[in-house]
């Protein structure tokens, strides 16, 4: 957690201060006092403001957060990103032993690059377009200017021939126009969400620039190789360079493209899981909760596609066929606030939980309900305990690009129990085989996974926690950084 009176504060950097064209750009020199040789630029910081004009801060939510704190701690690296607020505040300069640098962003490019273009256009478009992507041109100009904003940070930030490691579709451009301005710093990009099929990506109008933006990286890795080839095959369609899905030939220099698939802190998790506190926790949950029988879990970010909408309406109808009781099986759905100045989000948010309060009118008892909803961001060791508290983990988005949430429910279940049913179009389906699959599109699938989780004796619930765990247990995230940051260095594909 942030301690707020020992944060220092610094100014955060306004695109005003330093205007270049990136693709007519200078040379930018490094800034001796704040250098690092390793420099992590993604969209936020790992704290973020707590009101848009107070100085309270709170750690982000969200995988990215999660997974980089460790990894920079290690290397007493240089964080450079938003603090998720629009208004001019200072920031901390350090959290949890790592050097931070705030980018800023105006009420007005929150609008257009983040709500806009970063949400409303990408978003979708790379998640297979389940919701239509919008796109406008003032939009991409704000993508532009805020992603040349974050390059000048960087290149102001790196110290010679240093590294810098770029995260995520915000900042798809950032590459190339840092190496336009720093040509001897070395760099690494890493796709969070899925890469889409060249059929969905040819929409975008501005699908040039993206890919030349990426290959302006030494390494672009992504969560699957099917991401990866479809990256690489665009490329080759649309800015004529050559090579091969793992190897591109852009502009005299090679750029390696590879699947490095995220995973959690499977050690602070393990440990984390012994405390007896936490155990404890657990047991008073399945109390509060009633001593259900059953435990059915459900954790995601309040985001249409995590498909929360269509689980609860599966579950509803094993309510309504008798596959489900009230009293027995209760269902545990956290629903982590996201993007709510986001119109339809705030839908989406609305659409739920008439979903939730129609369960629980239907099928509810009184001091009974059969749906307990928390639209919440709660302490890390709360969502362990509940991981703890769930016999089935419920994790079925329409597209995912890992999800570490059913990494974490498997990382957890020391003791071999627990059943995960898990979407095939999550990243982490490749990796947890041992899950009772389903297509999340198909209604009838998903009554079947979880009536097959449900039925699962406990010697076939052991045997696929047990693969799940074996695969969980190889890598965690420090592995998972340190494969990434090798293949950079060592100029390979994996
Ligand atoms: C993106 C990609 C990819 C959740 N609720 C709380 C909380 N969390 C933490 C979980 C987990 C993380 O947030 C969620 O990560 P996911 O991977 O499930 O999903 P996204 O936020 O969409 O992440 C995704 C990821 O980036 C990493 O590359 O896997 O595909 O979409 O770690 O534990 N943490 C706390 N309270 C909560 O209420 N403290």
């Amino acid at each position: 957690m942030l301690e707020q009176t020992n944060a220092r504060r610094v100014e955060t950097t306004w695109g005003s201060r330093v205007r270049l064209d990136s693709s007519n750009a200078a040379p930018v020199a490094p800034r001796d006092v704040h250098t690092s040789s390793f420099v992590v630029v993604a969209n936020r910081l790992p704290v973020q403001q707590s009101h848009s004009s107070g100085e309270d801060w709170r750690p982000s939510p969200g995988g990215l957060a999660s997974a980089l704190t460790s990894v920079l701690q290690s290397r007493n690296g240089l964080w450079i990103g938003w603090l998720g607020g629009t208004a001019a505040a200072s920031a901390p300069t350090d959290y949890e032993g790592i050097r931070i640098k705030a980018v800023a962003i105006s009420p007005e490019e929150y609008s257009d690059f983040y709500l806009g273009f970063s949400n409303a256009t990408l978003w979708p478009l790379y998640h297979d377009a389940i919701r239509a992507p919008t796109f406008h041109r003032k939009w991409w100009r704000a993508y532009q200017d805020i992603n040349r904003r974050y390059a000048v940070a960087a290149a102001e930030a790196v110290a010679p021939e240093g590294t810098v490691w770029i995260h995520d579709y915000q900042l798809q451009l950032v590459p190339d126009m840092l190496r336009r301005m720093r040509p001897d710093v070395r760099i690494g990009f890493f796709m969070h969400i899925p890469f889409p099929p060249s059929e969905l990506f040819m929409q975008l109008p501005w699908r040039r620039e993206i890919i030349n933006g990426l290959l302006g990286a030494d390494l672009i890795g992504f969560q699957v190789p099917h991401a990866a080839s479809n990256f690489s095959r665009t490329a080759r369609r649309l800015v004529g360079v050559t090579g091969t899905d793992s190897t591109i030939q852009s502009d005299g220099r090679t750029v390696r493209v590879g699947a490095f698939p995220i995973t959690v802190d499977t050690t602070q998790i393990i440990n984390m899981t012994r405390d007896p506190k936490i155990r404890e926790r657990a047991r008073e949950i399945r109390r509060d909760l009633g001593n259900p029988e059953v435990v059915l879990l459900g954790v995601d970010r309040l985001d249409y596609t995590k498909g929360i909408q269509q689980r609860l309406s599966a579950l509803s109808e094993m309510y309504a066929d008798g596959q489900l009781h009230g009293g027995t099986h209760v269902i545990v759905q956290v629903a982590v606030p996201s993007r709510e100045s986001d119109a339809h989000y705030d839908q989406e948010r609305h659409n739920l939980e008439q979903v939730v309060s129609a369960l629980n009118g239907d099928y509810g008892l009184v001091g009974s309900p059969v749906i307990h909803y928390l639209h919440q961001n709660l302490p890390f060791d709360e969502l362990l305990a509940l991981y703890l508290a769930a016999d089935i983990m419920l994790v079925t988005p329409f597209r995912d690009g890992m999800n570490l949430v059913a990494k974490e429910y498997v990382a957890c279940r020391t003791d071999l129990t627990g059943r995960l049913v898990l979407s095939e179009f999550a990243g982490a389906a490749a990796e947890l085989r041992g899950a009772f699959m389903v297509n999340p599109h198909d209604l009838d699938g998903i009554k079947e996974a979880i009536g097959s989780a449900l039925r699962a004796g406990p010697e076939e619930a052991k045997a696929r926690m047990q693969r799940m765990r074996r695969r969980v247990l190889r890598h965690d995230v420090a592995d998972w950084a340190q494969s990434f940051l090798l293949a950079l260095q060592r100029g390979t594909s994996a």
